[in-house]
């Protein structure tokens, strides 16, 4: 453990990981599924005790508190071996690579990734992120028909809607990014979402960095809207209304995605 970073304490390791179990009976409930179950099934892969390091990077904004910690702890409870080389950066590369490592994580400020140096994969949180964010509002055990919404075409929601039109999903987008818009319709095929039409979803993926992008008008009564943005999509009024299911987590799920992404 490198001296500079906050050491995770037992509290905060106990709240991501009942954040984790919170998420799971949530995505359990909406889609008859564990996080673990669509890992599997979104990626064809398991874990198979590889070693996971974790190399810090100062980079940029430099080192985030508990970051570290916290890709140790979804490592761990995916039931892998895991370690946060004892420097950061090139140092800290070095170790893992000459340690026999399995998988590295990293993150700078712009890529965090997952790389199997022993099979080769790498795998960008992004794309990772949207792809099983998207995949579980996609499950929605409730839902009337094969329409999705999907708010933001940005890195991560481009990633999403790509991959619910490939699953044969009816793709709806919107994203005030005009040139973003022209890109999903002209390249994915999406439709776009008219936010003054009368259409409401029972299944939304959301991914952008702003609050209330989410309106009563844009979702079915009984919804479930899945998110890795931060602050939440929903207004707190709707997001208290039981009968919308909502999956929101900071960090875990699309860490769990990339890491079976490189299995
Ligand atoms: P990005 O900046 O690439 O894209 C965001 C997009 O949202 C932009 O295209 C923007 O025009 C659009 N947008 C903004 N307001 C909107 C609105 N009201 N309606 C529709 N679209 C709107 O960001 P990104 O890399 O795609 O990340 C999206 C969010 O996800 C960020 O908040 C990021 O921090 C978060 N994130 C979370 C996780 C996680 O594990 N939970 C992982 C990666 C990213
Ligand atoms: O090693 C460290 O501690 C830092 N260099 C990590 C930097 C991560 C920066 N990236 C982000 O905060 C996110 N955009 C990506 C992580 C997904 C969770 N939101
Ligand atoms: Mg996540």
């Amino acid at each position: 453990m490198v001296s500079f970073m906050a050491l995770l304490t037992p509290e905060d390791l106990e709240d991501l990981l009942n954040k984790l179990r919170q998420s799971n009976e949530t995505i359990k409930a909406s889609t008859g599924k564990s996080i673990t179950e669509i890992c599997e099934e979104v990626y064809g892969t398991r874990p198979a005790s590889q070693k996971v390091a974790i190399v810090p990077i100062t980079a940029g904004n430099g080192i985030i508190g508990n970051f570290s910690s916290s890709l140790l702890a979804i490592t761990e409870y995916f039931g892998l071996e895991g370690y946060i080389t004892d420097h950061p950066d090139i140092t800290g590369y070095h170790q893992a690579v000459s340690d026999g490592a399995d998988i590295l994580l990293m993150a700078d400020d712009h890529m965090f990734i997952a790389h199997n140096l022993k099979n080769g994969k790498i795998a960008a949180n992004h794309v990772c992120t949207g792809v099983i964010y998207s995949e579980i509002a996609s499950r929605f055990i409730h839902a009337g028909s094969k329409d999705v919404l999907v708010i933001g075409l940005g890195r991560v929601g481009y990633a999403g809607a790509e991959h619910l039109v490939k699953k044969g999903f009816n793709v709806y987008a919107y994203d005030p990014n005009t040139e973003f818009m022209e890109k999903a319709i002209g390249e994915l095929g999406v439709n776009a979402y008219d936010m003054n039409g009368p259409k409401q979803f029972s299944m939304v993926f959301e991914a952008t960095p702003n609050a209330n992008t989410i309106s009563e008008g844009m979702i079915a009564e009984r919804c479930l809207v899945s998110t890795p943005g931060i602050p939440c999509a929903l207004p707190p009024e709707l997001a208290e209304n039981g009968d919308i299911d909502l999956v929101m987590e900071p960090l875990v799920i699309g860490a769990a995605a990339m890491l079976y992404s490189v299995f």
